[in-house]
């Protein structure tokens, strides 16, 4: 069998889901646990059932879809990624790996092939850490490492908690059943970068995902009037901040070319224009593909916030939120991706992975891997971020492909 999808379906779908939360300049707006990403799964799970899948969610919300299988005691199939986005995101991060997720149930259903072992298809809950402040939240529940009350516990900017937003929409399951096994994870994705377009690749056969950790610094200083107090009677946050960003990007630009840093969201209290802040507070996400770069990183960078706050006379405080280390995908779902894209006859390169997925934390569990497919000009987390119908065939064709690979084994 030709591993081909219907593409048509694939990209109606994927402009009908574009339609919810669409912001005014063609991007999408479905944050964590909102109403939009509500709408979402709605308009999603009514193409499930249609298909004659059934669903539940676990206790953060995580939606898992079962196809079933001649034998549903056989390790299933996991594939899906996550429906939420940034609040100025792209049409097709994490929607493009759960619509072709469904492509590719859609597909087998088509050609009425049934696969020894069930197929689950997973939309991970909060993947995106933006609204609710830790990435990849639902599938780190699911994988052990963020604890359900911890989770439930975030709050967003106007303080609703996860929880408080899972109770109101009624998302939250029994706990999922960690024994459950699976043969085989992959989850399809867009590359969010520019590598594969630069090289003219159709597909990115992914081996791993670089690491990255996310802090808030807090600089507490004076505040006092902006007016008459003289410049060097200052306990001014705002310098303090100023030089450790200086600093700090300079730092990581000793670790090019993979290393990243990226500060975002700040916030000065009190929110006036005359009086100097008492507190600044702002988050940095630093990246690498190795964990003693990091290390290495995460050292030097709390150096420069102690030696720049004595300088200038404020108080620091360097809160960890998210540390996911780089992971590495298992060769043998690796291959299996290998040979799908092979036999389609696609052009590829095997890749690290710039961007966290829900992907890391299943690789802690079960054997994972990733599909990446170009997006223009590598731009994502942007509402311009394009791919184009043709690109969407050949990642949920080669996901098909893996799929049915693996399927065989699993029934092996
Ligand atoms: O931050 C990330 O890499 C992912 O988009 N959550
Ligand atoms: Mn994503
Ligand atoms: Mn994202």
């Amino acid at each position: 069998m030709e591993d081909r999808i219907d593409g048509d379906r694939l990209w109606r779908r994927l402009m009908a889901m574009a339609e919810i939360g669409a912001t005014s300049r063609g991007g999408s707006d479905r944050q964590a646990l909102s109403d939009e990403d509500a709408a979402g799964r709605a308009l999603f799970l009514g193409w499930v059932e249609a298909a004659g899948c059934t669903w539940e969610t676990d206790e953060i919300g995580n939606l898992f879809v079962r196809r079933p299988g001649r034998d549903n005691s056989l390790p299933s199939i996991l594939i899906g990624s996550h429906l939420d986005t940034q609040p100025t995101g792209g049409r097709f991060d994490g929607v493009y790996g759960v619509l072709g997720g469904l492509e590719v149930i859609e597909t087998l259903n088509d050609r009425g092939i049934r696969t020894d072992a069930p197929i689950d298809l997973v939309v991970w809950t909060n993947e995106e850490g933006s609204r609710f402040r830790y990435s990849m939240m639902g599938s780190a529940v699911w994988a052990g490492k963020l604890d359900i009350d911890t989770a439930r516990d975030l709050v967003d900017g106007d303080g609703i908690s996860v929880g408080e937003e899972l109770d109101r929409l009624g998302w939250a399951g029994k706990p999922a059943d960690s024994n459950r096994s699976y043969a085989g994870a992959f989850e399809l994705h867009i590359e969010q970068g520019p590598i594969l377009e630069a090289e003219n690749l159709e597909i990115g056969v992914v081996t791993g995902v670089q690491g990255f950790r996310w802090y808030t610094i807090c600089l507490k200083g004076n505040p006092v009037h902006a007016g008459p107090t003289p410049m060097n009677a200052r306990n001014d946050p705002a310098r303090g901040i100023g030089e450790i960003v200086t600093q700090v990007y300079a730092m990581v630009a000793e670790y090019a070319p993979s290393s990243r840093a990226t500060f975002a969201q700040f916030v000065s209290m009190p929110i006036s224009p005359n009086t100097v802040p008492e507190e600044l507070r702002c988050s940095l996400d630093l990246r690498h593909p190795e964990r003693s770069t990091l290390d290495e990183m995460d050292e030097r960078f709390r150096q420069i916030v102690s030696s720049v706050c004595g300088a200038v006379g404020v108080e620091s405080e360097i809160i960890l939120d998210n540390n996911s280390p780089p992971v590495v995908f298992s060769r043998k779902c690796v291959e299996v991706v290998q040979e799908a894209v092979t036999q389609l006859g696609l052009s590829n390169r095997q890749m690290v992975s710039g961007a966290g997925h829900d992907a890391c934390y299943v690789a802690l569990k079960h054997p994972t891997s990733m599909i990446f497919v170009p997006c223009d000009q590598g731009i994502s987390h942007n509402e311009a971020e394009n791919i184009s119908q043709e690109q969407a065939e050949h990642g949920a064709s080669v996901l098909l492909g893996a799929v049915r690979r693996i399927a065989k084994t699993a029934t092996a």
